[in-house]
């Protein structure tokens, strides 16, 4: 079948919840997809920050198969030889002492939210069901009802009502108002160190910094969403050790499977995680054997392949080399690593058009917030690689 007949398909039997673009990719390997009639494409979205190791990878390819051939789900009534290892191999990486593994990012955010509700009536002491969360303008934490009941962006939460009380919205990089929105019922602070989805919005210089002092000094938690900018996508294996910070409570996601299974997890200490109790939380497949294989190999590739000093030197190169193109459609370049966001001003008509003309030239990137274009390649792409695209990326940004 050709592109146009898999696209019908799609068309006449899915939901229509997504806009992608028109290509129907058959195969992937590293920093580069294929579709079904053969065209090659360098991956700049890197399926929003989840193979950040490279598609297919195939240290991670066959952790998975040769788990698959042994035990795939043995539910958490009973326990299985890989979690446990996981989660050792888990902590070393991040420093956290302990973890809960689900599955989506969106779970992984919902069980923090428990947590450190659970927290602040169990150890702060705020009155039962009167636990407030801050959260920032811009925010993308999932897609659950509780989610989407402290978005911003009506495209995610119209129609979805009623919505789950409990969270105040500040804008987003501002640690004043944080401070100034703090009661005692304050449980925590959630938000993500760079917003991948509002457009990669790098906070001021600091930010993070203050957001920590301040939730120490009032007695709240400080929840850093790493789903989209951790393990390693910035050039540190948590985009909060930029700032020297460590967030008490850290979900993660995505890479953390090298985009073969839905992997999450949320890090804590053990004073945090040690407050869930048996039967109050889980997921059906949350720390399946199979997924802690994945999740094993996929932390020893990013390790091993030191993919966060990657992710630092190639980001620096590609985000200095964007900046030096000449463009009445560039208003600003900006990003950590390879988390990179060129936003165009209103003027150039959005930047679909521009995306639609990097397609063309065999290179997938995705609009995000109508006027930035995302550049977020797998961690492992080449810098001949990036030299190879720049010309391309050159051409379509001088476009009319
Ligand atoms: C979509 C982007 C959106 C996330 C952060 C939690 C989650 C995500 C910081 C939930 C997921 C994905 C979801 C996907 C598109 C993409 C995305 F920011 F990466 F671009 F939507 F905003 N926290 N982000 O980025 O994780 O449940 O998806 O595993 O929903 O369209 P999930």
């Amino acid at each position: 079948m050709k592109t146009q007949e898999f696209i019908a398909l799609e068309e006449q039997y899915g939901a229509h919840n997504y806009h992608p673009l028109d290509v129907v990719i058959e195969r992937a390997e590293g920093a580069w997809v294929y579709d079904v009639e053969g065209n090659k494409y360098l991956d700049c979205l890197s399926s929003y920050s989840a193979v950040n190791q490279g598609h297919v990878h195939p240290r991670i390819l066959n952790a998975m198969l040769e788990q698959a051939k042994k035990v795939t789900l043995t539910s958490r009534a009973f326990r299985n030889d890989q979690l446990p290892l996981f989660y050792k191999e888990l902590s070393e990486f991040t420093g956290y002492e302990m973890s809960l593994p689900m599955n989506s990012g969106a779970e992984a955010v919902e069980s923090a939210i428990k947590l450190a509700r659970k927290w602040a009536y169990r150890v702060k002491g705020v009155p039962r069901y009167q636990a407030e969360i801050i959260t920032a303008s811009g925010n993308f934490h999932g897609r659950t009802t509780t989610e989407v009941s402290f978005s911003t962006e009506p495209l995610y939460r119209d129609d979805f009502g009623p919505f789950t009380p409990g969270f105040v919205t500040v804008p987003y990089g501002d640690a004043a108002a944080i401070e100034n929105a703090i009661t005692p019922n304050t449980a925590a602070v959630l938000i993500e160190p760079i917003q991948g989805e509002a457009g990669v919005i790098v906070p001021p210089a600091g930010y993070l910094k203050r957001v920590a002092e301040i939730c120490y000094k009032h007695n709240v938690l400080f929840i850093a969403d790493e789903i989209q900018t951790g393990l390693c996508r910035t050039g540190k294996v948590l985009a909060s050790q930029h700032e020297g910070v460590r967030p008490d409570i850290v979900t993660i996601g995505k890479a953390l499977s090298g985009g073969f299974y839905p992997i999450s997890a949320v890090l804590a200490d053990a004073p945090l995680l040690g407050l869930f109790k048996p039967g109050e939380h889980g997921s059906t497949f949350g720390g399946n054997p199979l997924a802690a294989a994945i999740g094993r190999a996929a932390i020893a590739v990013l390790r091993e392949e030191k993919l966060a000093e990657r992710s630092a030197e190639l980001g620096e190169y590609f985000a200095g080399q964007l900046s030096e193109i000449p463009s009445k459609h560039i208003k600003e370049v900006r990003g950590r690593g390879l988390l990179i966001g060129v936003e165009l001003h209103p003027a150039a008509g959005g930047a679909r058009r521009f995306c639609e003309a990097l397609k063309g030239r065999g290179i997938l990137a995705k609009e995000t917030h109508d006027h930035v274009i995302r550049f977020a390649p797998p961690l492992v792409i080449e810098k001949q690689t990036i030299d190879w695209a720049l010309p391309s990326i050159r051409e379509v940004l001088q476009m009319s």
